[in-house]
């Protein structure tokens, strides 16, 4: 039987890579993709979900809009930054798909998806999470139908990557972009694995991998691969603006579990300046799971393997 999954991203060139890894997998049957405003405008970032399974053959998979804004908005160049995607090669004579406002609302078509599934169903939040927050506000029954969270946010044990005004930067951008929700979801207590920045700190995008990737360019998913992956590499190369494979960190983690350590903690999340968005350890909090680790040789060869094709 294959995993049901749904997927929720908010558009990030690594969210998109992401949904490529996700479609590449043998045992995960994807039911829906939504999409949430965060690290991204929505209508490119519908565009170029559109895109990406069609050109995968995937175009039966429905695709759902978010539309609630978060409280901590990210900056506009990020935002801006993936719509170069559509322009590639291999996607910019593809149909660009109906209207975007068209698009069903993201929490109603999470309840639909849930109600639905005729077994326990995976989600994988490559964003925020106020989508599946709003969808379990509406809907508080379904948490029933949840085999399992896995979400990359936060940063427990290392410094976050939010850099702003009235802000200490401990708090990772998934997060700080909704600190209420988040605070919501710990708060219910459902199966919830981060892949915090604790562990994504070990997968920065390089050029060695990149180099890597290259020699299998006859592949198409290869080449389309590497040319979202040289697109990143504009950051600023200090520490806070690398570009790390996060979401594909959290992405391989349905697929290669073994290859992670984990650790049951209690945990909170702080809502208010100077720390908004900050999760951290604390006894008196919530359990959760938290990723501390994994053998970054076997996931880097995973991404070559699975993307040769
Ligand atoms: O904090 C990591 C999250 C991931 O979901 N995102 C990017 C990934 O999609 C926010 C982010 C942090 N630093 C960034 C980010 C940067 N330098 N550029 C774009 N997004
Ligand atoms: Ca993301």
């Amino acid at each position: 039987m294959p995993k049901l999954l749904l997927m929720d991203h908010d558009g990030g060139i690594d969210d998109l890579l992401s949904l490529l890894l996700v479609l590449t997998m043998p045992d995960v049957e994807l039911l829906g993709v939504t999409v949430t405003p965060a690290d991204c405008y929505i209508e490119p970032a519908l565009e170029s979900s559109y895109k990406l399974l069609q050109l995968t053959g995937h175009e039966y998979i429905p695709l759902g809009r978010g539309d609630y804004a978060g409280i901590n908005a990210f900056p506009s160049e990020w935002r801006a930054r993936p719509d170069i995607i559509n322009a590639l090669p291999m996607l910019i004579n593809l149909p660009k798909a109906p209207d975007p406002y068209a698009y069903p609302a993201a929490p109603d078509l999470l309840i639909d998806w849930l109600t639905q599934a005729s077994d326990k169903v995976t989600i994988l939040l490559t964003g925020p999470c106020s989508n599946l927050v709003l969808a379990l506000e509406k809907a508080p029954e379904l948490a029933d139908k949840i085999e399992q969270i896995v979400w990359m946010a936060g940063a427990f044990t290392v410094s976050g990557n939010v850099q702003t005004y009235q802000h200490d930067g401990s708090a990772e951008w998934n997060v700080f972009w909704d600190p209420v929700s988040t605070r919501k979801l710990v708060e219910w207590q459902l199966p919830l694995t981060f892949i915090p920045l604790d562990v994504t700190n070990h997968v920065p995008v390089t050029k060695a991998f990149l180099s890597k990737l290259a020699t299998q360019i006859d592949y198409p998913l290869s080449n389309l691969a590497g040319q979202f992956w040289a697109l990143t590499l504009d950051t600023i190369p200090g520490y806070y603006y690398t570009y790390f494979m996060w979401d594909i960190l959290a992405t391989s983690y349905l697929a290669m579990p073994e290859q992670f350590k984990t650790q049951s903690v209690r945990m909170n999340v702080s809502t208010r300046p100077p720390n908004a968005g900050q999760t951290y350890l604390d006894e008196a909090g919530y359990a959760a799971t938290i990723v501390t680790d994994v053998n970054v040789e076997n996931f880097y060869e995973y991404l070559l393997t699975q993307f040769k094709r």
